[in-house]
């Protein structure tokens, strides 16, 4: 995705009130800017997003990105897919892509939604990979998912209140085909006090090396307190395990940033 330039300056200056963080205008206009500087691997988890969804997509079928934001795992699934389909069919015919791909993305916030448009416009000027990607503005709770072989949710599932994660998921589950996969990114908590520490600071040497202020890492956590709920990574496996996902396994981690892929 083209880089966008505006930077993240939103809690540089002491704020009188801290008001609990969400996905509004201004959060969407620093969006990459803010998720690349914050969040450790974020760059090659939506790369290694389109490897593994070429690999697990089934023709005819969906695919998924819940919590889309500005759209970068859709591109990234969209521009895999069609490699793959391109690479494949150059043997045989010349063409095309697989022209059943629907990629539908997810989020509630039209403030991010409108922005998505515009850059992926940007990025695929003649539109010929992100012509498969369907935008919907919902809560991905009351979104039904149907014929599904790739369902990604890349830091999305820990803005879900905790009590409705096991029963969108199992919705999930059971809007996917046999084989197809759910990438799970999270940021991940930790029950041993010495461990959660450890990995909370190391994450905050890491925003402190992309230029964020004491200031900054601090008012930030403070609006994320009652709106990011991590899980520990047992937590994650033992609900995918429960809902009938045959395999689970960590892929990803970098501090407590961490990704699953989750075999139906
Ligand atoms: C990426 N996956 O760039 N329904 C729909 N969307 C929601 C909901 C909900 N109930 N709750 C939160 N969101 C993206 C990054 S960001 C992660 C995902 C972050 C949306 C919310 O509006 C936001 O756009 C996204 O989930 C989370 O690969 O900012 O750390």
């Amino acid at each position: 995705m083209k880089a966008v330039k505006d930077k993240d300056t939103l809690y540089s200056r002491p704020l009188e009130k801290l008001v609990d963080f969400n996905f509004d205008e201004k959060v969407a206009n620093v969006f990459p800017d803010m998720i690349n500087r914050s969040v450790p691997g974020y760059a090659s988890i939506v790369a290694m997003t389109g490897i593994l969804s070429a690999e697990f997509y089934q023709a005819g079928s969906n695919c998924y990105d819940l919590g889309c934001s500005l759209g970068a795992s859709s591109l990234s699934m969209a521009r895999s897919i069609n490699a793959r389909f391109e690479n494949a069919q150059l043997v045989e015919t010349p063409s095309v892509k697989d022209s059943s791909l629907r990629i539908i993305a997810v989020d509630n916030s039209q403030a991010m939604l409108q922005k998505a448009q515009i850059l992926l416009k940007q990025s695929d000027p003649d539109g010929s990979d992100i012509s498969c990607i369907d935008f919907i503005c919902d809560d991905i709770n009351f979104v039904d998912i149907n014929n599904a072989s790739v369902v990604v949710m890349n830091f999305t599932l820990q803005f879900i209140a905790l009590e409705q994660r096991s029963s969108l998921l199992a919705k999930i589950y059971q809007g996917m085909r046999t084989g197809g996969i759910l990438i799970l990114s999270e940021k991940l908590n930790y029950t041993d006090t010495e461990q959660q520490k450890l990995l909370i600071d190391m994450h905050h040497f890491f925003k402190k090396a992309n230029g964020y202020s004491k200031l900054e890492i601090s008012q930030k956590r403070q609006t994320l307190e009652n709106v990011l709920l991590p899980e520990t990574l047992e937590q994650h496996k033992i609900r995918l395990q429960q809902i009938g996902f045959k395999q689970t396994e960590q892929w990803f981690q970098c501090f407590n940033f961490s990704s699953l892929i989750a075999i139906k």
